[in-house]
């Protein structure tokens, strides 16, 4: 008679079977990014859900909720994160963003002397801002003659509007919410998915990207991180829009870099431009512009991703310990000598 190996050669392959599942599921989940553990998001909601995909079988550190920068804060009390240098993995964000097709445009203005900033600016960004992903420039200009010249990356492009000279400095940096309110409103609003609204007298030293993408984003100034909020230089003048009492406040915002989806810099801009309009009406100009208003509306419509220092310092020559990373910076000038009206 002969034997039937049959049964032996099922049961065999069930154990193989079941033996490779477990295995995987157990020992690989820590190192593969389509798992349970990624981001604590579950098997049961998944990325996809959320609009977030990586690659599968890409390899990066495990995610930890007991290791990280402990020197700094990195989540603000209304549970928004705050992005330092240290608290995302640069690999992973990208592959996640990457299969998204985004398009981030970025708002300069360089009116008068300003435009010698540009070639810096924009040779500095095509080395380091949202590399590898399409961005769109949009730059304001009275001189559009005196644009640089400048080899853009694939599917990099800039687009120059000009506008009307200004004799006022405080007209020019306050008059950009008006323009980007303008811009937001319709041209790009099925053009591009984010946005970014950055002084043009800066330089970019290193990465500057996707860990920065959300639904409306603030840069924490880098003067003021480590004060008090009643040492803020927030307008304190009742009379005007932009008035904060001393007692409130969270952060004081740069005004050199803001950001986030079309919808939510639209509302920004224009409430900021309606609220400056209010106090031209009374005579009234907030101490420090536009940034003044810009304060205001974050302390009422908090961001929904905070930006640490890195993100616009102060001078590329000071350090600082919290600081590890200089990614985006003003770069010194002479305010009597450029502007116009000093
Ligand atoms: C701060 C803010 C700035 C604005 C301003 C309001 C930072 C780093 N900067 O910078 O965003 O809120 O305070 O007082 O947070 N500009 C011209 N031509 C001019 C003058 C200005 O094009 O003649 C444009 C240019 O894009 C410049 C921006 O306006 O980057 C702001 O002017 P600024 O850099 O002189 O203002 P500043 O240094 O006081």
């Amino acid at each position: 008679m002969r034997p039937n190996f049959f049964p032996l050669v099922f049961v065999g392959v069930l154990l193989i079977g079941l033996f490779y599942l477990g295995f995987n599921s157990i020992w690989l989940s820590d190192f593969r990014c389509n798992t349970p553990q990624t981001n604590g998001i579950t098997k049961e909601k998944p990325h996809k859900d959320l609009g977030l995909h990586s690659l599968p079988g890409l390899l990066y550190k495990q995610s930890s909720v007991l290791n990280g920068r402990a020197d700094v804060v990195c989540v603000t009390p209304w549970l928004a994160p705050i992005v330092w240098e240290g608290t995302f993995d640069p690999t992973l964000i990208d592959s996640i963003y990457k299969q998204q097709n985004i398009t981030i445009a970025t708002t300069i203005f360089a009116l008068g002397k300003y435009t010698r900033f540009l070639k810096d600016f924009l040779e500095s960004a095509e080395q380091h801002f949202f590399v590898g992903f399409q961005v769109h420039y949009y730059l304001f200009t009275d001189q559009p003659e005196a644009v640089p010249d400048i080899k853009f990356g694939e599917e990099r492009q800039l687009k120059v509007q000009t506008v009307p000279k200004m004799d006022r400095w405080q007209d020019i940096t306050m008059g950009r919410m008006e323009m980007i309110a303008k811009l937001t409103e319709s041209e790009l609003v099925n053009e591009v998915d984010y946005i970014f609204c950055l002084d043009v007298d800066t330089k970019f030293y290193a990465r500057w990207s996707v860990e920065a993408l959300g639904s409306l984003v603030g840069v924490i100034h880098p003067w003021f991180f480590n004060y008090p909020r009643d040492q803020f230089t927030y307008e304190r003048r009742p009379e005007s829009q932009a008035f904060i009492p001393p007692e409130e406040g969270d952060f004081y915002y740069a005004g050199g870099a803001f950001g986030g989806s079309i919808q939510e810099v639209h509302k920004l801009t224009k409430t900021c431009n309606e609220q400056q309009k209010i106090d031209a009406a009374k005579s009234i100009e907030a101490i420090w512009h536009d940034e003044s208003h810009l304060n205001k509306y974050f302390l009422y419509n908090k961001p929904t991703k905070a930006l640490s220092p890195e993100y616009l310092w102060r001078n590329i020559n000071a350090h600082s310990d919290t600081i590890k990373t200089i990614r985006f910076c003003s770069v010194e000038k002479d305010v009597a000598e450029v502007r116009p009206n000093l």
